[in-house]
This record gives C-alpha cells, structure tokens and sequence, in this order.
C-alpha cells in the first residue's frame, strides 16, 4: 500500500475535527458519523456500500473545507484561472485518488481495520463514472490532477452525462453494449448548485435593431430555452491545500418554456417538451476518434459551452466589474474542437448580451482560447452541416461568417488570388445545399495558441492537416506533449512498486517524476532486480487470479504477459496482434516440439457501437482465443484473454502487472497515445511503431529498450503515394498466408468461413492501415521480444531503466508547460485555516 505523506496528527480531537481532521481518532469519528448520518444505518445494518459512502462522504468533507480556502485565496489574489473545457472528463473512482492525495491512504486503512474492514474491497463499491471514451477524456482527467497539484487556480467544465461510456458484455464472442446507469446508487462526490444555473437558448431567429445610443444590435428569439445546473466536484492537488473543481452540467427543462405549453392546457405536450430538454445530458456519444453528425451532439457542445462562458463571465463581472480584462485573467483551453462553438458563443455573448463592439470582444475572445489538436484522422475532424447548424443556432452562424469575412479578408490581402488557399482557409466548406461549418478551422482563428500532442503529431498538423493555418501564423503552433499523472498510475494504481520506488529513493518522485532516474542506479544490483521481479510476479498473480474469475482462464503467471488495451479501432491494429498469435499457433501446429516463449495475451477495450468492423476484430479475438486455449496440443503455451468492459479501474491493474506494451499503430495515425506512457511508468517493455509519443518515449528509455518495428511515417507516405498493393506482401509470404488461409477456412469459426470475411477482403485487396506491409518487421520483432524475455536479468534491467527514465511522460511536466507558454499562469499556494467564529 502507499505510504502516506506527513499530515497533522495532534492526538486531540474536538468536535470541529469530524469533519476535517486527520488524526485516527478524527478519521474513526467522522465515518461513524456519515454512516448514521448520511446513510442512516448503524454497524449493524450497513452494508459494505454504505461504507464506501461514509467513507467517500468524509474525505468530500475535508476537501470541500479546503476547496472554500483556495477559492477565497484565488479571489483574494486577483488569480488568473485556467478553465479546459471539455466534452470528456474521464475520471475514474475518486475515493481512492483522494485518500492518497490528502496522504491518509494507510491510516484510514488502519482505522478500518481494527473495525475489521478492509479499505480496498470498500473502494471497489464506487461505481466509476466513466464520463468520456478513452484518450481524450483520461488525459483532461490526468491534467485537472496535475493542475491542482501544481496549485494552478482551474475549472474543468464539462456535461454531467446521466449515462457514461456504455458497459460492455462479451455473448457469444461479440461485444454487446448496457448502458452505464452510474448515478443510480446516489453520488457521494458531487455538490449540486442550483442557484448558479444557466440558461441556454436554441433555434429560433435573429432581429436586428438600433439601440438609443444609435448602435447598430441583434437579438436572438429563440424557439425554447434550457437550464443548465452545475453539479461541482473536488479536484485536490496531491500533498498541497490547494482544491479545484470540476463544474459539469446538467440540462433541466426552463419552468418558463413549460408554463406556456401548460397555460395553454397542453399538459402532456408541456412534459414532452420537458424531456426533450433533458435529453441534452443524457448520453455521452461513444465514438472515439471519429465523428458522428448528430444534432443531439452539436446541442450537447453548445450547451454546455454556453454554460461554462456564461459563468465565467458572471464571476468575473461580479469580482472586478468590468469585461474589458477578460483575457488577462482568464485561459480557455478547447479540448479539441467539441467546445469550438465556444468562440462564436463568447462574441456573442461580448456583443449582443454586453454590448461591446467587435474589434474589442475579437481582440479578447482570440487571447481567452487556446485549441488542442489531437487527431490526425479526416474522419475525426468536425464539420456541421450550415442548415443544421443555422436552424439550431442562428445568431452563432452570422457570427460565424462574420468572423470568416473579416478573416478572409485579410488572407485575400496576403495571397491576392489564391483562391484555391482561400478555399482551403474558409471556416465554410462546400456550396450550395451540403456547405459544412469548419470546426478545426474556426477553432485556429479564434485561438491564440494552436497545440498538437506529440512532437510528431505536431508536425504533421504543420506540414499536413492545419497546413495553411502554420503557414499563415507560425507562431501560433506549438507542440505540448502529453502526459499522465504519476499519482493515478504508479502511487494508487501499483503500491508494491510505489513503495519499493519510495524505499529507494525517497517520496520526491510522486511530484517531481525526473527523480525517478535514482533507479538507474539499481539496474545492475542483483538483490533489486530480484524483487523488482518479485513485484511484477505478484501483479501478475492478482491479474491471474482476475482473469480466472471473469474468464475462466487459466493463465500460467511464468508466460510472458503480453497486453493491448486501448479502444478497438483499425488503426489501432488490434489485428495485427491477432496475426502474430495465429502466426505462432501455426509454428506449433507445424513443429510441436517448436521452442516457443509461452505467452499470454491479453486483450481490453470497446469498440464504438455501430463500428462494424471493429466488433468483428473483437468476435475475432474471442474465436481466437476459444480454439488456443482449449487445444492440449498447446500445452498451456498460448493463452489469449479478452477482458470484458475495459475500464479505468480495471486499466490501473493492467498496467501493474503488464510485461510487453503493444503500441503497434500505423505511423502518422496516433496522435500521441498515453497508455504508451503508462506501461512504461509500470515497467512494462514497448513493441511500438515509431508513431504518437512512442517516438518520444523510445528517445527516452533508450533505443536498446524499445522493440521497435514497421514502416516510419515518411515510408507509409511514400509507399501510399507509389500505389500500395497489399497482394504484393501476401504473395511473397507464406507464414502470412498460411495465417488469412486459416481464419478464411473457418478455423476459427466453426467452419464458416464467411463470418470473418470483411476483415479479411479488407485486408487483401484495400489494407488502409498497411497492416500487410507491417506483418514481416512486425513478426520478427515479436521474435527478438521472446529471445530477451528469456534473459531474465537483462530484461528486468530494460524493465527497470524504462521506469526509470519515464520522468518527462508526467502531466506535471506537461502542465507546467502549458501554464508558461500558452495560459500564462502562476501558482497560488493555498493556507489551510481552521473553523473559527469569524466564519459565520
Ligand atoms: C481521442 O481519445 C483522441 C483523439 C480524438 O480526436 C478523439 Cl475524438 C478522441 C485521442 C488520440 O487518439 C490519442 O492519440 C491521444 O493520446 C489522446 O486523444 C489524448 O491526446
């Protein structure tokens, strides 16, 4: 288990401390306390669920004592405030996080003890609120962890989705979807605010007017209006005061809209209505990486946009009682382009609802944002049909083209009669009946600060993507590699490791992860290695046990653990992996008696609902992994675990107990990655393309400690450009044949041989991810991977310098960056004050 940090422990407790104090007495006391109080039950009929709610109500206690400080102190400051805006906040169970960050993880573990309660089972009772898809949304999660330990003053904004990511059931071998009912046991983290709620018009017209001052105006009738309540939830910075919040909203129907349906005697009308509104947070999309155009998402974005601005900009009116220095106290980052319309809706509301003029509201609206970049794929960039757009919302279009006239204007000045660039440039796409609104496009103009996620992502976006955007304002682009927060995937996530490290070397690295370097110093010395291998053994053997239960599998825990765990998606080629697994089936098949390293593979991950073919790959592993693992001729040596509902909880077990990283994209397709990052931190060795950040982690750990393999992202351009023929790899290569003739004979599917058909016609004749081209590096790689597991010592050694060279992959580092060289911020460290009678 963790260690924890120094906190106050004066011995004393006095009735004040049930809900801030830190000593075992105070802790004991205040989860009696929520018990009865909250839960209403006694030792007698508390359920361990009731428990895991005192014991989250009570840690809520002490954060929220700390979350009045620190806004007091920001506004006492004058602090400027980063605000990320994001449609994803994937946060993962908070009880856990917070215990560790207020550094009381092992003595509240005490206190339940001697009550012959035992933490971590009490933990696993929190239902996790899965609020976004995968990379994107785990990174906002990662960053607000690092903002609060950085004592940056910051607000996450986002949708209080009533149902997350879907849960996902393996019947049959294929992936079937729940819905995710996560508030349906009560929230113990979240404080809802009903008196900050906001509201937010759609549809409708615009009218324009002369106001008496003779200015030229426009007003927006809308056709209905909805609430937006904010529900806040404590963010607390790791051993600091210092307590953040995430702000997410809630859409409820607006009592005057109803009033009208229900004077005018529609009643059932009136409540139909009402469900439409609170349709609006209802579902979060399940797409990851690609777009789905539906106008229930477009209403969703600018909903909780036009909230998250309009509270900004009421707290702000209300601390210094002017706009005119809205940009100098305030950072609006866009995670990506799902809160774009977030520039539209801040002149408008600049304009129309404060009445600025639009050279000043575009000179602040442009230094608020910043726009984060993280994908590379057409098929994830946003376009929003003009007619949907304009019948949804009307006022933002003219904005918009107002905002496009004046921009083209001015590239029209630059590159007189370059109309193909101006095209290119427009924030409008296309003619006519199917013109399409530019996200990404509008996202640039509007922003100050343009970021991709990797060094290499970032340049492609600069020679391929936003390529017109760089050339016309260099200086807007910048590269912020991403990272993750070393508290979540070492700390909590991995506490034998955490408590060796910390043995070792001391507690800096939880803070300042370049400490971890100090193990460089243990790699050759027998005695660590020994038990750094001890410790992989047994979460290998927790993960074992896991994998028994769900799957009922045995795994032999001495088989190299060998993981790909990210969202099923063809880029990703999970198919790939399926290949070399067939291929080594195959070489035993062939030669019983083959040498081969016993593996298990081990598969997680969703693939989005109407994804067809990415839930074809996952019905794909599960046949796989019906034949291989029954088939005694095998002896043991291959096993293959699809592990059902990937989620964060489950990944922080994963990574603990992972001994091989598949990162086997095809180079120029991910963006960055940050699981990559995570095995590494865990000790895990990479199999990766030099793609996304694996580029940047291979200059890290060293080449020697990295399996590198496939084309490189100039080789996939060149090979696309000259004509890529799959046939031409298939024809030459009998292993790889030997492998499609066997899915395609129906091996793998009771003889039917046309069930896996459309992976393998795509493969053949189209192969968009050159998974072909690939195979053969690919392959060999795999074999140099089982030759080095074999020795022992000197894997452990590459597992230990991967560690211990992961410094640079920490949110710390990552956010530090964006808070010089795109927000502008400082920190405001915050004093922890005791009640006292000057509080009422
Ligand atoms: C998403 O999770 C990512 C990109 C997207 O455009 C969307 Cl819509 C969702 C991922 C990238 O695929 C991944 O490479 C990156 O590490 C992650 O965002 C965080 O930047």
């Amino acid at each position: 288990a963790p260690q924890d940090t120094q906190v106050p422990d004066s011995g004393l407790v006095r009735v004040e401390d049930d809900r801030t104090g830190m000593s075992e007495q105070s802790l004991k006391r205040a989860i009696v306390d929520n018990l009865h109080y909250g839960q209403g039950k006694d030792n007698y009929f508390a359920t361990p669920y009731d428990y895991y709610m005192a014991i989250a109500r009570s840690m809520r206690d002490r954060l929220i004592k700390r979350r009045i400080q620190t806004a007091r102190t920001h506004i006492q400051e004058d602090s400027k405030v980063v605000y990320y805006l994001s449609a994803e906040f994937l946060m993962g169970r908070y009880t856990g996080n917070s215990l560790i960050n207020l550094g009381i993880y092992e003595r509240v573990r005490k206190v339940l003890r001697e009550s012959g309660l035992e933490l971590d089972d009490l933990l696993e009772k929190e239902h996790e609120p899965g609020l976004g898809n995968g990379g994107l949304g785990r990174l906002a999660a990662c960053y607000l962890d690092s903002l609060a330990t950085l004592e940056i003053p910051a607000v996450g904004y986002g949708i209080r989705y009533e149902f997350g990511i879907f849960e996902q059931e393996i019947r049959n071998g294929w992936q079937a979807e729940r819905p995710d009912k996560w508030l349906s046991f009560g929230n113990a983290w979240e404080v809802s605010l009903p008196e900050y709620r906001t509201e937010v018009k759609f549809g409708g017209h615009t009218e324009s007017y002369t106001d008496t001052k003779g200015r030229y105006q426009t007003n927006w009738i809308p056709e209905h209006t909805v609430f937006g309540i904010p529900y806040d939830t404590p963010i607390p910075g790791y051993g600091v005061n210092t307590v953040n919040i995430l702000r997410l909203w809630k859409a409820e129907s607006s009592n005057e809209f109803d009033l009208d349906a229900f004077n005018a005697g529609d009643y059932l009308g009136a409540v139909a209505n009402k469900m439409f509104s609170e349709n609006i947070s209802k579902v979060l999309y399940p797409n990851d990486d690609t777009v789905q155009g539906k106008e229930l998402r477009l209403e969703q974005q600018y909903f909780f946009v036009s909230c998250s601005l309009q509270d900004i900009i009421r707290r702000h009116i209300y601390h210094y009682n002017s706009l005119d220095n809205l940009h100098e106290k305030s950072a609006i980052q866009l995670n990506d382009t799902h809160p774009s319309i977030g520039i539209a809706e801040l002149m408008r509301l600049l304009i129309d609802v404060h009445q600025m003029d639009w050279e000043q509201a575009w000179h602040i609206t442009q230094n608020c944002f910043a726009y984060t970049n993280h994908t590379l794929l057409p098929e994830a960039l946003e376009r929003w049909s003009v007619n949907l757009f304009g019948r949804l919302l009307p006022r933002h279009l003219e904005i918009i083209y107002e905002i496009n006239f004046r921009f083209l204007s001015e590239v029209r000045k630059r590159y007189p009669g370059d109309n193909e660039r101006i095209a290119r440039l427009s924030l409008i796409e296309g003619e006519g009946a199917d013109k399409k609104v530019r996200m990404a496009n509008l996202a640039c103009v509007g922003s100050r600060k343009i970021n991709g996620v990797a060094a290499l992502h970032t340049k492609l976006l600069q020679q391929d993507v936003l390529r017109d955007f760089y050339e016309l304002a260099p200086e807007k682009f910048i590269n912020k590699t991403n990272g993750v927060t070393p508290r979540r995937w070492l700390l909590l996530g991995n506490p034998r490791l955490s408590n060796l490290i910390t043995e070792k070397i001391g507690e800096a690295w939880i803070t300042n992860l370049d400490e971890l370097r100090k193990l460089e110093q243990f790699a050759d010395d027998p005695q660590f290695r020994q038990t750094w291998r001890e410790i992989k053994q047994a979460n290998k053997q927790d993960l074992a046990a896991y994998i028994e239960r769900k799957n009922h599998i045995q795994v032999d825990t001495n088989s190299l653990f060998d993981v790909q765990v990210k969202r099923l998606h063809e880029y990703k080629r999970q198919l790939l992996n399926v290949l070399h697994i067939i291929t080594l089936y195959n070489r035993i098949k062939r030669n019983p008696n083959e040498d081969i390293l016993p593996r298990t593979f081990i598969f997680g991950g969703k693939a989005a609902p109407g994804y067809f073919i990415a839930k074809l790959i996952i019905k794909l592993i599960n046949s796989v992994a019906a034949v291989v693992n029954d088939d005694p001729s095998l002896e043991g040596r291959l096993k293959v675990a699809f592990l059902s509902n990937y989620n964060v909880s489950m990944s922080q077990q994963i990574y603990a107990a992972a001994e091989l990283s598949e990162q086997i994209s095809t180079a120029g397709k991910e963006a960055s990655g940050t699981g990559n990052m995570k095995f590494a931190l865990n000790g895990a060795l990479t199999i990766g393309t030099l793609d996304g950040a694996n580029v940047e982690i291979r200059e890290e750990v060293g080449a020697e400690n990295f399996f590198l393999c496939g084309l490189t992202t100039p080789e996939v351009y060149e090979l696309k450009a000259k004509g890529y023929n799959p046939q031409e790899y298939y024809q030459s290569n009998s292993e790889l044949q030997e492998v499609i003739r066997l899915i395609a004979c129906g091996h793998f599917s009771d003889g039917d041989s046309q069930l896996f058909r459309p992976l393998l016609d795509s493969l053949l004749y189209n192969d968009k991810y050159m998974l072909f081209a690939d195979y053969q590096s690919y392959i060999d790689t795999q074999d140099r991977v089982s030759q080095a597991y074999r020795q022992e010592d000197n894997w452990t050694r590459m597992s230990i310098l991967n560690t211990a060279r992961m410094g640079k992959f920490s949110s710390d580092r990552a956010i530090s960056e964006y808070c010089k060289e795109i927000w502008h911020v400082e920190p405001v460290p915050v004093e922890f004050k005791e009640y006292s009678p000057e509080d009422m």
